[in-house]
């Protein structure tokens, strides 16, 4: 052997040692309802979003990422057990997926199976109680809210019901149902309930642990009600706050299903409208993205002044966008853009071009065979996802075109230019979202672009399981955490 095989042998060995370090941590922040008025996505001129930036530039920023269902339960259930809602039957907040999925190990009980530690706080599967089995984590603790004298205490029985304090409803509206509030709280920055779970995240990171870790913090905010000191609010001075354009007739070339999904607690939108508080209600959702923003912020600081630093994978995520009165809806739960498109951040521990946005359409549940992959798991073969690794190491990678579902057959099918939608009667949709980001005009009856349905629908999945049962069929036991057919 000469001197330069002797090198290059003992060089190998060098590395061969340093290639079996321990696994990376998962950091997971997730936030609830943020749609792309994020500072990276460019949604709302002159929102401030600095830490969530601030990660973008650090990590891979993802600007056509979507929920694999537009609102909250089936986009959660679908992201932590990695199938789409037409594969699991899970298609509204109604459902519970426990029961109904036997078997299905979600990202955390896959993790803790191949030797990893298992923790969270604050929301992150579905907030009512029976969505967030506490078998699946080696600790969690449960989300606290800024409103627990309107919690109803039998969907949330850990939190302790309060008397309804002075000046409720906040945002002044008469007789206004209790969960569409906004406004200041009269207690401090370090009072709200998001802050719990960022004291958590504080905790955690500064303890040793001896197992690599899968860590999920889930902050509330930007969901209603949209409580915030009130520095947040003064960012956004009314007379500048912008209202969303909605074009009086925007409904008309709508299919009929998608004037259903639009309809939904419209009753809220017109109350909101005639009682002169758009504008507020507009203000309220921009405070409460940059109190977000602030959460984000110290579980960064956390994390970058901890020993995981350089060892911990971060994803950033919301569950499903909002309309703020886009087709004349509040709300989430519609197949349009306000609704699936949402900021999707991954900073791997590896730089692979960072701060250099990738373009492609991506899904929230391509996320589990993303981390399974970066942490060098075993391949979950049960996921319907792709992992986005390959995007992660090239700017320049393909991936293929991917759908949101609401209710069975009736998906959207987003790629880099078209948003493609086909209800449950057939009736459809096509937008040109390079052409116009505010999806006014419905091409679909265009023959023009016959061939570019055809092309989109072929990524619509063939068949929607029939939906899972409803949990007012079922008996929850929240001590036992069980779950029992109701005679
Ligand atoms: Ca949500």
């Amino acid at each position: 052997m000469n001197r330069r095989e002797f090198l290059s042998l003992t060089a190998g060995l060098a590395t061969a040692s340093a290639a079996t370090p321990a696994r990376p941590n998962v950091l997971m922040i997730g936030v609830d309802d943020m749609n792309d008025w994020v500072g990276y996505l460019g949604g709302y001129p002159g929102v401030r979003t600095p830490n969530i930036d601030r990660l973008a530039a650090l990590g891979v920023p993802f600007t056509n990422a979507h929920c694999a269902a537009p609102v909250c339960n089936p986009s959660r259930t679908a992201l932590f057990t990695g199938k789409r809602p037409s594969t699991t039957g899970v298609y509204d907040n109604e459902q519970y997926w426990r029961p109904a999925l036997p078997g299905t190990l979600t990202l955390p009980e896959y993790f803790r199976k191949n030797g990893y530690y298992a923790a969270g706080a604050g929301k992150v599967l579905h907030h009512v109680a029976g969505f967030n089995p506490p078998d699946q984590w080696d600790e969690f603790q449960m989300q606290v809210f800024d409103d627990p004298w309107y919690r109803r205490t039998e969907w949330y029985p850990w939190v302790k019901k309060e008397p309804m304090p002075a000046g409720y409803p906040y945002n002044g509206i008469k007789n206004f149902q209790g969960e569409f509030d906004w406004g200041v709280l009269p207690k401090t920055e370090a009072e709200y309930g998001d802050m719990r779970a960022v004291d958590w995240a504080g905790k955690f990171l500064k303890q040793d642990h001896k197992k690599p870790f899968f860590a999920c913090v889930g902050l509330w905010h930007p969901h209603i009600p949209m409580f915030a000191p009130k520095e947040y609010f003064d960012m956004y001075p009314k007379d500048k706050v912008q209202l969303p354009i909605v074009p009086e007739d925007d409904l008309a070339d709508v299919p009929a299903q998608g004037k259903v999904f639009a309809a939904a607690r419209r009753d809220e939108f017109e109350t909101i409208v005639k009682d002169g508080k758009w504008r507020d209600m507009v203000q309220a959702y921009l405070a409460c993205i940059t109190f977000a923003d602030a959460m984000v912020g110290h579980i960064l600081d956390f994390l970058e002044s901890s020993k995981y630093a350089k060892n911990t994978i971060v994803v950033f995520w919301s569950d499903n966008g909002w309309h703020l009165g886009e087709k004349r809806h509040v709300h989430k739960s519609t197949l349009w853009q306000r609704s699936t498109h949402v900021p999707l951040i991954i900073k791997d521990v590896h730089p692979r071009q960072a701060g250099r946005v990738r373009v492609q359409p991506v899904s929230l549940v391509d996320l589990y065979p993303t981390l399974t992959e970066l942490c060098g798991l075993p391949k979950n073969t049960a996921n319907d996802g792709q992992s986005l690794k390959p995007l992660l190491d090239n700017r320049l990678a393909s991936h293929p075109p991917v759908v949101t579902t609401y209710w069975p057959d009736n998906h959207s099918v987003r790629d880099e230019r078209w948003r493609y939608t086909r209800y449950k009667d057939g009736s459809e949709e096509l937008f040109d979202e390079v052409a116009e980001k505010n999806e006014f005009h419905n091409l679909a009856g265009n023959p023009k672009y016959a061939a570019e349905k055809q092309r989109l629908a072929k990524f619509m999945p063939a068949r929607s399981a029939a939906p899972v049962p409803e949990r007012s069929t079922i008996d929850f036991d929240y001590k036992t955490y069980t779950y029992k057919k109701k005679p």
